[in-house]
Parts: structure tokens; C-alpha cells; sequence
């Protein structure tokens, strides 16, 4: 898969675009990044600990109500998805990546930390300033068990109702103490894929995601409501005082646990000031052959650059 159709947040925009949504820009001397956005204040009470999802129990499980029910709601979550090998080897990939055992690899970003060059630290002090990671699959086998799992695609492939193709890999560390808040959005945001393109997204637990530690947090149904503008403040988001907070469920998940959820799902996380990580895999699935569409196309569907609002 060539790097271009692989979007990652709030890159690849034209310069016309750039001041609604920044790029990436500020390249340290190394090969990774920092987070255009770093650790701003939010209202606790956006996300609401009260409705939790269970979800079934695994792959093997799913059946035509849980179809419709993910069709209804716009997610569905699998408890036991992956083995503990699966995620054992996922952990041991990323940990390939960070260490720089393939020189090539460039798609670590760090937590924005002041002062702080994240290459010259130790491989365990590295690992405690990581947003996330991307484009791994082009480097490291040890996804395949996981990206490849038959039972996995069946699943994947019922809910979109087409052969999916691989759009996206990620790793989202939420690192102890610092990992930030990932404000309400919808991933469709974010690709530029045509409006209408059945996107999956597939959010998998390497450690507990717990209502502490920042884990999932959806809004059933709001995928059939359409997209909606996004604006530039703690992230590329949802406006805060557009948000109908009675509606929020979280999704707490086990390792190996797996979150599918609709491309245009209404989805946030809180930040982790635990002494815990919270990492997970996330990978989107498109249906097979879908192409690219331009970005002034998102941005007319997604983006407002903030005009008209009050939050
Ligand atoms: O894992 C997280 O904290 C947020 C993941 C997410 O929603 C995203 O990256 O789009």
C-alpha cells in the first residue's frame, strides 16, 4: 500500500487549508514528530462514566442481531478478540519500531513535552513520551497474526457488507500521566476517502483501557446522523457545546479486546493520569478499491476553521 493513501490526522492538506488544521510540521532533529496540539484543559463532565458497553464475548460469537446491532448503533464491541500471544507479538512489534531496529521506520509522534528531545532518552523513558505510532505495517511482520486473523476479516467483512482493504495502521499509546485527551470526533475527519465510503475502524486493547485510564468512548447511533463540521482547538474536533452527553458510552476492554466502529461514529477518549499505559492498535478497513478523493472535498464536508462558533 503506497504511504500517500494512508492518511493520518491532519495530514497531507494543502497550504490553503493549513491554518484550520496544522500539520505536522514541527519535525524534531530526529525521525518522529510531536503532537501539534500537547495536553490542553478540558471539562471532565464531556465524557460520562455512568453507561457502560459489554459487548459479546468473541469472533466466533457474532451472528445476524449483532450485525444489525452494530448497523443501529455504529459499534460493536468483542472482549476476547485476540489471543494473548496476537497481542503479545503486537507489543513486541511496536517495541521493534520504538528501538529503531528498522532504520527506515519515521512514524513515531511524541506527547508534546517541553524541553525534552524524546530520541535522547532511554528505550523505557522513550516509550513514556509516545502519542502514537503509524505506517508500522510496512516494517515490522509481527502484525500479521492479528491484521491477517481469518475470523478477524470475516467479522470486519460482515460489517461493512464488502472485502475490506487496509486503510490505516496506528498505535495509541496514551502514555502514564501525560497521554492527552482525544477530543470527540469522527473518523471520517480525517481520510480523504468520499463521502458515503464504508469505514471501519478497528480499535484493539494491548493493555486494560479502563474508565481511568482513557479508554473508548462512543455515541450510539450518531453515525446515521450524518458528518459533521469539525473545528481546530484541543484537536481537529467536534465543538464541545455541540455534544449530546446523555448519549455517551464507554468501552472498557481487556487486552485483546476489539472496538469496531463506524467511520462516522461520534468518539472520544479522556486522557490517562494513571501510573498505567493504556496502548492499543487501531486499524481502518475500506471496502476494497476505494480510492482517495481531494482534501478541499473533506474539508468542505468536515471543515469550518472555526467561523461561526462559540465554544
Ligand atoms: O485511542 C485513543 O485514545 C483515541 C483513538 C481515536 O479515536 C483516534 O485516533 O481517532
Amino acid at each position: 500500500m503506497a504511504k500517500d493513501a494512508r492518511l493520518i490526522h491532519g495530514r497531507k492538506l494543502s497550504e490553503k487549508f493549513a491554518a484550520e488544521v496544522p500539520l505536522v510540521e514541527d519535525l524534531l532533529n530526529t525521525k518522529g514528530s510531536m503532537d501539534p496540539y500537547g495536553d490542553q484543559a478540558y471539562d471532565e463532565s464531556l465524557y460520562r462514566n455512568d453507561n457502560v458497553a459489554s459487548g459479546i464475548s468473541s469472533l466466533n460469537e457474532i451472528t445476524d442481531t449483532h450485525v444489525k446491532y452494530y448497523r443501529e448503533n455504529g459499534f460493536l464491541a468483542i472482549q476476547n478478540a485476540f489471543s494473548s500471544a496476537q497481542i503479545s507479538d503486537a507489543i513486541t512489534g511496536l517495541d521493534n519500531c520504538i528501538s529503531g531496529k528498522y532504520p527506515a521506520y519515521d512514524g513515531i509522534q511524541y506527547e508534546r513535552v517541553k524541553d525534552v528531545d524524546p530520541e535522547s532518552l532511554s528505550f523505557d523513558e522513550k516509550k513514556k513520551q509516545i502519542r502514537k505510532l503509524s505506517y508500522f505495517l510496512d516494517h515490522e511482520k509481527l502484525f500479521q497474526s492479528i491484521i491477517a486473523d481469518p475470523q478477524f476479516l470475516s467479522v470486519v467483512k460482515k460489517l461493512i457488507n464488502a472485502t475490506p482493504e487496509i486503510h490505516g495502521d496506528q498505535a495509541l499509546f496514551k502514555p502514564p500521566l501525560i497521554g492527552r485527551e482525544k477530543p470527540w470526533h469522527q473518523d471520517h475527519a480525517f481520510f480523504d476517502l468520499p463521502s458515503g465510503t464504508k469505514i471501519i475502524g478497528c480499535w484493539i486493547a494491548l493493555d486494560k483501557a479502563t474508565l481511568e485510564n482513557g479508554c473508548m468512548h462512543v455515541k450510539p447511533g450518531t453515525h446515521n446522523e450524518g458528518p459533521v463540521k469539525h473545528l481546530n482547538k484541543r484537536d481537529w474536533q467536534i465543538c464541545d457545546t455541540h455534544l449530546d452527553l446523555t448519549r455517551d458510552v464507554a468501552v472498557p476492554l481487556n487486552p485483546g479486546g476489539l472496538l469496531l466502529f463506524d467511520g462516522l461514529l461520534h468518539h472520544g477518549t479522556p486522557a490517562n493520569r494513571t501510573s498505567e499505559f493504556r496502548r492499543s492498535l487501531q486499524f481502518h478497513f475500506t471496502p476494497k478499491g476505494t480510492r482517495e478523493s481531494p482534501v478541499e472535498e473533506r474539508i468542505a464536508i468536515f471543515g469550518m476553521g472555526g467561523e461561526n462558533v462559540t465554544c
